[in-house]
């Protein structure tokens, strides 16, 4: 067990203090470090950023921002900030950088608030076609309280259709449109929502959670030239925190700091945001733009494997990190896959596909991703194993120990967390 790098020198303090909660931490490393992670969105953090987070920093209350803050003693963390906020704009070109946002979810809610008043319009992707459950889900506060429109994927091609995101968005009038999903494999053409922003004179926000990180090395093209505002996560293919944070033009830059705070968040996490500047720092290495590359490639070549097994991507393969994948011809549901998986060491979520006759909680799909696996040292042979690996584990649930001793074998010469990279 390599427990040092991750916890910290301080974690044999733990365990002589808390000992209870030192096996919960112990028992997660075992989790995630004894099976394969395929979960899109989630990664392994390197031991800096996991140093900065487990900081000094988190006990300091900095409400406002860098020299405008309601506490003293802010001289230190404000160079943090600075520093991350720094960072991320040279990191993505980006006019104006805001790091507070705690989620991803948090730096919708601000920029939601920055560009609209209850009761306006946006429109965005539907969630059981790929969105997320802040672009106007009815169970999320931003279906209560905007006048939602959600555009889908087409039947056919299961890709977005630009028609009808066009036809919308011109009868409906939307004060800003939403981009960006959580659950689809294709590039997302940022220069037609542009296109199509313009010609109604709404607001264009791009939600690159999901693919931020692939940005960010350059293995697909930036969502920061089209759109005035963009929401991102820190965690997922980034390798950062766990954490938010908000792009945006010049012009927009106050509203978007009043709408995070004190508009919907207080105190910042300044031990988190010092994360997210090392974070930023590790993706402007020339390593991770290879990094990106093969989170990528490995998603092309897991795709491919399962495609292989006679299990469908969903639009016929994948651009990203991630994969869909249609389970009906199998006569397997999502939940039952995800069961199965799970029992062979493989964790993944079941998802909806566009149009699933299943309800959100069955589901016909299954999400696959390929961060956490890349950032293990796996490669595209590597992943064809791993599609074989979760195509056994779903047809034959009695051999589950069988595949999960091949899937210990696989990760025991792949270590989940790295010193470098
Ligand atoms: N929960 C994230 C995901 O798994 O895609 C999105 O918020």
């Amino acid at each position: 067990m390599r427990a040092e790098p991750f916890f910290g020198p301080d974690f044999t303090l733990l365990q002589r203090q808390d000992p209870e909660m030192a096996q919960i931490l112990l028992d997660e490393l075992e989790r995630a470090s004894g099976g394969l992670q395929l979960i899109a969105s989630e990664n392994f953090t390197s031991p800096a950023v996991m140093a900065a987070l487990g900081s000094t920093l988190t006990n300091k209350y900095a409400e406002g921002y860098p020299g405008r803050r309601y506490y003293g003693g802010c001289e230190v963390v404000d160079r943090a900030e600075r520093l991350a906020i720094d960072r991320a704009r040279r990191l993505f070109a980006a006019e104006h950088a805001n790091v507070q946002p705690h989620s991803g979810a948090s730096a919708n809610l601000a920029a939601y608030a920055a560009l609209l008043q209850p009761g306006d319009t946006m429109l965005a992707m539907a969630l059981p076609h790929g969105g997320h459950l802040t672009h106007g889900s009815k169970v999320n506060f931003s279906g209560r309280w905007f006048d939602v429109v959600s555009y889908g994927v087409r039947r056919d091609t299961e890709q977005i259709d630009y028609d009808e995101v066009r036809d919308l968005a011109l009868r409906n009038q939307p004060k800003v449109i939403v981009c960006g999903a959580t659950a689809y494999p294709r590039l997302i053409d940022f220069s037609a929502f542009r296109g199509i922003a313009d010609e109604v004179g709404a607001w264009l926000l791009a939600d690159v959670a999901h693919t931020i990180g692939l940005m960010a090395g350059g293995a697909i093209p930036s969502a920061v030239p089209y759109a005035d505002v963009v929401t991102f996560t820190t965690h997922k293919a980034l390798r950062g925190p766990r954490g938010g944070g908000i792009l945006c033009t010049a012009e927009l830059a106050a509203r978007v700091d009043r709408a995070v705070f004190p508009f919907v968040q207080g105190g910042p996490l300044m031990h988190a945001i010092a994360a997210k500047a090392v974070a930023f720092a590790e993706a402007a290495a020339p390593e991770f733009a290879g990094y990106t590359q093969r989170v990528v490639a490995n998603a092309k070549a897991l795709c491919d494997s399962l495609a292989a097994e006679g299990m469908r991507p969903v639009s016929g393969g994948t651009d990203s990190h991630l994969a869909l994948i249609d389970l009906r011809a199998i006569e397997v549901t999502g939940a039952e896959a995800e069961k199965r998986c799970a029992a062979a060491g493989i964790t993944l979520n079941r998802n909806a596909i566009p149009y699933d006759p299943e309800p959100a909680s069955i589901t016909s799909g299954l999400r696959v991703g390929t961060p956490c696996v890349t950032t293990q040292g796996m490669g595209p042979e590597q992943l064809k194993e791993v599609g074989t690996l979760v195509a056994q584990a779903i047809r034959y649930p009695e051999n589950a120990a069988e595949v999960q001793e091949r899937v210990s074998g696989m990760v025991a010469i792949h270590k989940p967390y790295l010193s470098e990279y």
